[in-house]
C-alpha cells in the first residue's frame, strides 16, 4: 500500500456512508473546505471482457448513462457495468461503498482506466473516502492532479453531457420502429430517423439539453472526441463568414488592416508581461514533443496574441510618423479551460478576430475603443438581431492589462443570465512599456505608444441561437441564415405534379435572381410534412409552400420561421416583397428579443430587491459605490444565499446557481443615478449605476 497521506488536508470523520447521499448528509467540511465537491466514485467493468476496467471519478450529481459510457469507450460486444468486487478490492485496495481515487495509486500494473468528470478538474476542491467509508478527506484539484501522477496513470476528462448527444444510437433507438426490417431496408430507415429527430426538450424546462440538441440536430455543431473542442459545421460556419463580412469591411475603413501572426509562442515572450498572464497561466496549452522526442523548450500556443504581436510593434514603430499601426487578424486561440464546455459559449479552440493598434495619443486610442465597440454592437444588431448593452466594465472584470475596458452585453432570458458579447480595451502604455513599444513625438521625445486591443469571437453565434431559437429548434436572423427561403412543392398523387415542379422552379429562379438564398426542395422520397420539420430544425426563415390550388390562384403560401405567421402571396410580387419580408423578419425578432431585455432588466436600491430581482431571472441596475471590494463581497454573499435558496428548492433550480457580478457600468443606464443616493450593497455613497447579473 502506498504512503499518500502527506497529500491529504482535511479529514472529516462521520458515520458509515456507504452512498454518496449519505456520505452527503454525514459530512461537514468547514472554512475554506466548505467549498468541496463531493465525489462519486465508479469501478465499472466491461461485461464481457473482463480485462476492461474503469474507474469513473464524477461530480455527485452528474448523470452517467452507461449505455453513452459503453458506447464512448467502444466496449462494444459487453456492456459496462459494475466490476466485480472482489477483483476491485485486489486492485485498488478498496471495499464495495468505500470506492476513491486514492486506490488508484494500488494499480501499479495499470490495469484500470481512469476517467474524470470535466465538472470535477473545474472544482476547486474535491471529497473522497479516505479508503474507508467512516471519513471524506477534502483535497484541491492541483493535489488530485498530483496523486495521479504519483500513480502512473493517464487519465480521461470526459464531459459527460455531452457524452450522450455522442451516443446518437440510443437516441435514435427510441425513435426506431419496433419492427423488424430486412438489412437494406433498414439501413434507410434509421437514415430517415436520424433526419426526423427533433428537439425532445423544452427551452424553458431543461434549457441545457435543449440547447445542446439544438445545436446538434439542426446539423451546426457536431461533438468531437476532445472534450471542450466542437466541430463547426457548414450551417455555423456560414454565420461565421457572415459576422466577418460584416465586420472586416468596418475595420477596414477606419484605417486597420489584416495580417498574419504565428500561434506560438515562446515561454520567455510569453510570460514577459507577468502581471497579466498570471491569473489566466493554468489556461494556457503546451506544445511539449515532437514525435517521441521533448522538444528544448515548450512552446505555447497563443491563447491571445498580444505578447505575440508587441515585439514586432517594438520594432516597426520609431517616429510619429509610423502611428497609428492598426492591425487586425481573423485566427483561432487556444484556452484550456476546466469549467463545464457550452459549444459556441465556452469552447477550448475557438476561432474570432483580435485586433491591436497603437497611437501617439490617449485620445485618439479612446476614440479607436469606441468605434470598434460601436461595430461590435451593429454587429449583433444588424447581422444577429441580438440587442446588446454597451458599458464600461468594473475594476473587478476588466481585463487586468487594460486602463479600461468596453464592453457589449447581452442577455438570455431562459436562465436569466448575461453574455459578454465583445470587448474593447484601452491598453494606455501598459503594454508598450513592458515591450518597449515607443516613438519619437514631433518634439524629438521619446514616448510609449498608446495601445487598443479588441476581440469579437464565435461566441456570439452561441448567444444568438439562445436568444431566439426555440422549441422547434433553429431560428436563424435572415441575414446570417445559409438558406432564406425553402420552397416546399406540395405535390399529391393525382395532382399534376409536373406543373407544380415546373412552377416551384419558376418562384425559384426569380428568387435567386433578386439576390435571395432560396432552396427548392423537391425531393421525391419525403412528404412535405417531413420537409417542414426538416427545415424548421434547421431555422430557414421562410417557407413557401406550393400547391395545386395556389398554383390555380397565382398565389403561394408563406410560412414565417419566427412566429409562424402565414399569409397568400402573388406569385408575381415574390422577387419584390420576399427581400421586405426577409427584413421584417430581422427587426421583428431583433424588437422580440429588446421588449423580452427590457421586461428583464429591473433596478433595485437595496440589496433584498436586488437579490429577489436576480432570482426571479432578471438582470439588475443598482446604484453603486464602484469600489472593488464591495463588488467582491456581493459577488460572495450572491453566492451564498443563492445556495441557500437552492438547498431550500431542490436540485433542478439550475437557474439559481452561482454568484453574480457587474455586467457593466452601462453608458446609458436606464435611469439616471440621482444625487445623494447609496451604494445598494454597502450603504456608502452611489457613485455610479451598475449593472449586475449572473453571467456565463
Ligand atoms: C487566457 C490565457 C492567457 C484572456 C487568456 O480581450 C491569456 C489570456 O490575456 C488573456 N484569456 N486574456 C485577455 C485577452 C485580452 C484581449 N486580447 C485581444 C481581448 C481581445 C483581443
Amino acid at each position: 500500500m502506498q504512503d499518500f497521506t502527506s497529500l491529504i488536508q482535511q479529514t472529516v470523520k462521520h458515520a458509515v456512508a456507504n452512498t454518496v447521499k449519505e456520505m452527503l448528509e454525514n459530512c461537514k467540511f468547514e472554512g475554506d473546505h466548505a467549498n468541496t465537491t463531493f465525489a462519486k466514485n465508479l469501478f465499472l467493468a466491461n461485461k464481457k471482457k473482463k480485462e476492461q476496467m474503469y474507474l469513473v471519478i464524477a461530480v455527485h450529481d452528474t448523470e452517467i448513462d452507461m449505455k453513452a459510457l459503453t458506447t464512448h469507450f467502444k466496449a462494444g460486444s459487453g456492456n459496462l457495468r459494475a466490476g466485480d468486487e472482489a477483483v476491485m478490492e485486489q486492485i485498488l485496495g478498496v471495499k464495495k461503498g468505500a470506492v476513491n481515487l486514492f486506490g488508484i495509486l494500488n494499480d501499479t500494473d495499470n490495469k484500470v482506466k481512469l476517467v474524470l468528470d470535466s465538472r470535477i478538474v473545474a472544482a476547486e476542491r474535491v471529497g473522497f473516502h479516505p479508503m474507508q467509508n467512516d471519513a471524506t478527506t477534502s483535497i484541491t484539484v492541483s493535489d488530485l492532479h498530483k496523486i495521479i501522477e504519483l500513480s502512473g496513470h493517464n487519465p480521461e476528462i470526459l464531459d459527460f453531457s455531452s457524452l450522450q448527444s455522442e451516443a446518437a444510437p440510443s437516441g435514435e433507438a427510441k425513435q426506431a420502429p419496433a419492427k423488424k426490417a430486412p438489412q437494406a431496408k433498414k439501413t434507410e430507415e434509421k437514415k430517415e430517423n436520424a433526419h426526423q429527430l427533433g428537439i425532445e426538450y423544452t427551452k424553458e424546462q431543461n434549457f441545457s439539453k435543449w440547447y445542446q440538441q439544438v445545436i446538434t440536430r439542426s446539423e451546426m455543431i457536431e461533438y468531437y472526441e476532445i472534450s471542450g473542442c466542437y466541430i463547426l459545421r457548414p450551417l455555423s460556419y456560414f454565420i461565421w463568414e457572415s459576422i466577418q463580412n460584416f465586420l472586416d469591411p468596418r475595420f477596414k475603413k477606419n484605417g486597420v488592416s489584416n495580417c498574419y501572426f504565428p500561434m506560438f509562442v515562446s515561454e520567455a515572450a510569453l510570460s514577459k508581461e507577468k502581471d497579466h498572464i498570471a491569473g489566466f497561466a493554468p489556461e494556457v496549452a503546451w506544445v511539449t514533443k515532437s514525435g517521441k522526442t521533448n522538444l528544448p523548450e515548450p512552446i505555447a500556443i497563443r491563447p491571445t496574441s498580444e505578447t505575440i504581436m508587441y515585439p514586432s510593434y517594438a520594432k516597426w514603430i520609431h517616429s510619429h510618423r509610423d502611428l497609428p499601426l492598426c492591425l487586425n487578424q481573423w485566427t483561432n486561440v487556444v484556452r484550456w479551460e476546466f469549467k463545464h464546455p457550452t459549444p459556441f459559449i465556452r469552447t477550448r479552440e475557438f476561432l474570432w478576430q483580435e485586433g491591436h493598434t497603437a497611437h501617439a495619443t490617449t485620445e485618439e486610442a479612446d476614440v479607436m475603443v469606441l468605434s470598434i465597440l460601436d461595430y461590435y454592437a451593429d454587429c449583433y444588431k444588424e447581422l444577429l438581431a441580438v440587442p446588446v448593452i454597451k458599458g464600461r466594465k468594473s475594476e473587478e472584470e476588466k481585463f487586468a492589462g487594460a486602463n479600461y475596458t468596453t464592453t457589449v452585453e447581452l442577455y438570455v432570458p431562459s436562465n436569466g443570465r448575461g453574455i459578454q458579447g465583445a470587448t474593447s480595451h484601452q491598453l494606455g502604455q501598459n503594454f508598450a512599456k513592458m515591450f518597449d513599444v515607443w516613438f519619437e513625438d514631433k518634439a524629438g521625445q521619446k514616448q510609449f505608444a498608446w495601445q487598443t486591443s479588441w476581440g469579437f469571437s464565435t461566441r456570439s453565434i452561441g448567444a444568438m441561437i439562445m436568444v431566439h431559437s426555440d422549441d422547434k429548434g433553429l431560428v436563424l436572423p435572415p441575414r446570417v441564415a445559409q438558406i432564406q427561403v425553402v420552397i416546399v412543392p406540395i405535390t399529391y398523387k393525382d395532382d399534376d405534379s409536373n406543373t407544380i415542379l415546373a412552377k416551384a422552379e419558376e418562384v425559384y429562379n426569380s428568387l435567386k435572381a433578386a439576390g435571395v438564398r432560396v432552396f427548392l426542395d423537391d425531393r421525391e422520397n419525403y412528404n412535405p410534412g417531413f420537409k417542414y420539420n426538416h427545415w424548421e430544425l434547421r431555422g430557414v426563415p421562410i417557407r413557401l409552400e406550393l400547391g395545386k390550388k395556389d398554383i390555380e390562384k397565382g398565389e403561394v403560401r408563406m410560412v414565417r420561421r419566427d412566429n409562424g405567421d402565414k399569409a397568400q402571396m402573388k406569385q408575381e410580387d415574390l422577387a419584390s416583397e420576399i427581400p421586405h419580408m426577409l427584413n421584417k423578419i430581422h427587426n421583428d425578432m431583433y424588437e422580440r428579443a429588446l421588449k423580452t431585455r427590457d421586461e428583464h432588466m429591473k433596478e433595485a436600491s437595496t440589496w433584498e430587491q436586488f437579490m429577489e430581482a436576480l432570482n426571479a431571472k432578471n438582470i439588475v441596475q443598482t446604484p453603486w459605490c464602484n469600489v472593488q471590494e464591495c463588488e467582491k463581497k456581493a459577488k460572495d454573499k450572491s453566492k451564498e444565499e443563492s445556495l441557500k435558496i437552492m438547498e431550500q428548492a431542490g436540485e433542478e433550480e439550475e437557474v439559481l446557481t452561482g454568484s453574480a457580478k457587474t455586467l457593466c457600468l452601462p453608458f446609458q443606464p436606464q435611469t439616471p443615478l440621482v444625487a445623494g443616493e447609496k451604494c445598494f450593497h454597502c450603504g456608502e455613497e452611489a457613485k455610479i449605476k451598475a449593472l449586475w447579473g449572473r453571467s456565463y
